[in-house]
């Protein structure tokens, strides 16, 4: 009978710590690149020119060869199956010239780190494809990093771990998740999208999402289990009595 009581008070305990725990979509400004609309086949952008809601994180910035922007990749060969979201894909273009580093698209969000909270930041990375022949190399994949910061303080990354193929696309996922307290909390959450200028020129990303959910502490978890507990063993009791 302990048994059975036990398990309806976890199962009554991860209900209420689940109905907690629901997830909220926080704002990321131009989240899949479909601002500048831009035709098919049609690259928008510059030098110093990232789409709206982004800014240019450039660590070789007085160089011609490197390009920010959007990418509308339908018509083209480029992606095996276009755009994940939406017909645009945002863009870092390097050519891989020696002695310059990494650079990207970079957002400074409205959100600011809360404790108590798990954080998913899920975003589609895509390796441009050679196959339709042009002026630049796009043979390899230069390779990328997803940072996720509080202020200026990097909390999570996601330091190229997918190896997406030619024209594929490939989903990046960083979790960070805070306790009671952390000493970034109430710092503006940042987004940073690199492309490591290795061979292959271009790293697209599109589709960026961040969720957050409120955890409870574990002493309320475990208080929950146990009021749980304590009610379902006072009915079995109250229903022996009567
Ligand atoms: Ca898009
Ligand atoms: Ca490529």
């Amino acid at each position: 009978m302990i048994n059975h009581l036990l398990r309806y008070s976890v199962v009554a305990a991860l209900i209420f710590v689940t109905d907690a725990a629901r997830a909220a979509t926080v704002l990321v400004s131009n989240h899949s690149f479909e601002t500048p609309v831009t035709a098919a086949a049609t690259f928008t952008g510059g030098m110093a020119s990232a789409p709206s809601g982004w800014s240019v994180y450039n660590t070789g910035a007085t160089n011609a060869d490197r390009q920010f922007g959007v990418w509308n990749p339908s018509t083209t060969n480029s992606f095996v199956g276009g755009a994940p979201d939406g017909a645009n894909v945002g863009v870092v273009f390097l050519q891989n010239t020696t002695g310059l580093a990494e650079a990207g698209l970079q957002q400074v969000l409205t959100a600011s780190l809360q404790v108590l909270t798990q954080y998913t930041l899920t975003i589609d990375v895509g390796n441009f494809s050679n196959v339709d022949p042009g002026p630049f190399n796009f043979t390899g994949f230069p390779g990328y990093r997803v940072d996720f910061f509080a202020g200026s303080t990097l909390i999570a990354s996601d330091n190229n771990t997918l190896s997406p193929g030619e024209g594929i696309f490939m989903t990046s996922v960083v979790t960070f998740t805070t306790g009671g307290s952390h000493a970034n909390s109430g710092e503006q959450l940042g987004i940073r999208l690199v492309n490591l200028n290795g061979p292959g020129t271009e790293v697209n990303f599109d589709n960026v999402r961040l969720d957050a959910s409120t955890v409870p502490e574990p002493s309320t978890a475990l208080l929950v289990i146990i009021g749980a507990f304590c009610t379902v063993f006072r009915r079995y009791r109250n229903s022996l009595i009567s």
